[in-house]
């Protein structure tokens, strides 16, 4: 039997006033429980919560600010080893208000850098190619990239999955209030 867990975790990023300090925390909450466990089984935790979803706020991100490293444990807690990991990424506009000029999900998107993207302690950065040819990996690379078939992680074992983005400096001011939910989906299988 295959048995496939996912986890989610969304990343709200919205672009703030110049000048304005970076406030970034971290949150969890749990709002599931749906993982059916049976013997041999498949358990994939964040923080040791089970069916989490966790949320990362970065608002009022300010030109040339980084939120995080942000350091997720990804934790097999079943009994089964878990063969391969995808890790998936989208996202959704996400404005403040008022917004003055609206940019699209996909322009707030390309300025926002990727500067760590690890996984096991190995960075992923080199398997997400520079879709949208601005020079740099960003987070609609990301959204377009695929990351499958990663290393597993044993039962009982757990993996670290870090991130750290950058709003580019050059963000200019119609980007002001403008901002996205990216959403973080990690499914592990035997
Ligand atoms: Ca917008
Ligand atoms: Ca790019
Ligand atoms: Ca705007």
């Amino acid at each position: 039997m295959k048995k496939i867990v996912g986890l989610s975790l969304a990343l709200i990023m919205v672009v703030g006033m110049i000048g304005v300090e970076t406030f970034a925390y971290f949150a969890d909450s749990e709002t599931s429980s749906g993982n059916q466990l049976a013997a041999g089984t498949l358990d994939l935790k964040t923080n040791n919560v089970d069916g989490v979803t966790q949320t990362l706020y970065a608002t009022n991100m300010s030109p040339g600010a980084t939120v995080g490293p942000y350091t997720i444990p990804l934790r097999n807690a079943g009994t089964t080893d878990g063969a391969t990991l995808d890790i998936g990424f989208s996202y959704v506009e996400s404005d403040g208000s008022p917004n003055t000029v609206n940019k699209t999900d996909d322009a707030v998107a390309a300025l926002m850098e990727v500067i760590t993207l690890d996984y096991g302690g190995s960075s992923l950065l080199s398997s997400i190619s520079d879709i949208n040819g601005n020079g740099y990996k960003d987070v609609y690379d990301l959204k377009n990239s695929s990351l499958t078939g990663l290393s597993g992680i044993a039962a009982s074992a757990t993996k670290n999955f870090v991130i750290s983005v950058r709003l580019r400096s050059e963000t200019g001011n119609d980007f002001q209030a403008d901002g996205i939910t990216m959403t973080m989906t990690f499914t592990l299988k035997q």
